[in-house]
């Protein structure tokens, strides 16, 4: 039986879809976090020099999506063919596209200008979730998952990335679209995520 510890600071960010994973398998893991001032010391030793990082049996390797991979096809949750795999691919780093402008926003000190930087977002994230929705439509017409007849790392790579946006962003964001919005309901409400909802330390990002 392999042992796992992930590694990452002590916040929601790249480090929760992989924690996700883990409860919804049921996988024992550590679910290590960073003490302040603790990563300078950590980071010349990882692969990339960045986390979140996966450690298997004592061996590391790093990069989020890598790691939801491997997890995914240690635990069932990859997608049964190639062409439905490489729809989950295209979601999972459409969703990357889409965040990528939110760290600058979250950081932003000054008010005024945070404000501008997420009006401007928000002019544009409808638009990201109006292709997400064609696409989830297509497959089986968007009354299930992204990619197959089941749940696979690509949901809740997005579920879990929407339920972080959504502490920064309106709580409305999904109301005009309503299969993404069954789908997020779909994922947070089964029962090893709803419970690791609940008990999951309570962190700033
Ligand atoms: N492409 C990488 C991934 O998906 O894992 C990005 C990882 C990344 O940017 N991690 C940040 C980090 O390690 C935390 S969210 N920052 C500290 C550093 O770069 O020293």
């Amino acid at each position: 039986m392999e042992t796992y510890k992930l590694m990452y600071f002590d916040g929601y960010g790249l480090g929760e879809p992989a924690r996700w994973l883990f409860a919804l398998a049921g996988q024992p893991y550590e679910d290590y976090r960073f003490q302040e001032g603790e990563w300078p010391s950590v980071k010349p030793n990882t692969p990339c020099g960045q986390a979140p990082i996966l450690v298997v049996d004592g061996k590391q390797f790093s990069q989020t999506k890598a790691i939801l991979r491997y997890l995914a096809k240690q635990f069932g949750f990859f997608a049964a063919s190639d062409w439905d795999q490489a729809r989950g691919d295209m979601v999972a780093d459409y969703l990357d596209d889409i965040r990528k402008p939110l760290p600058e926003i979250y950081l932003e000190k000054d008010e005024a200008k945070k404000k501008e930087l997420l009006d401007n977002y928000m002019e544009n994230f409808p638009k990201s979730l109006k292709n997400l929705e064609k696409i989830l439509t297509e497959n089986q017409g968007g009354d299930g998952y992204f990619a197959g007849d089941k749940i696979t790392w690509t949901d809740v790579y997005f579920v879990c990335n929407i339920n972080i946006f959504t502490r920064m962003l309106p709580k409305t964001l999904l109301e005009p679209f309503p299969k993404l919005k069954a789908l997020m309901e779909r994922v947070e409400s089964l029962p090893a995520i709803a419970d690791w909802i609940k008990r999951r330390p309570v962190t700033k990002a």
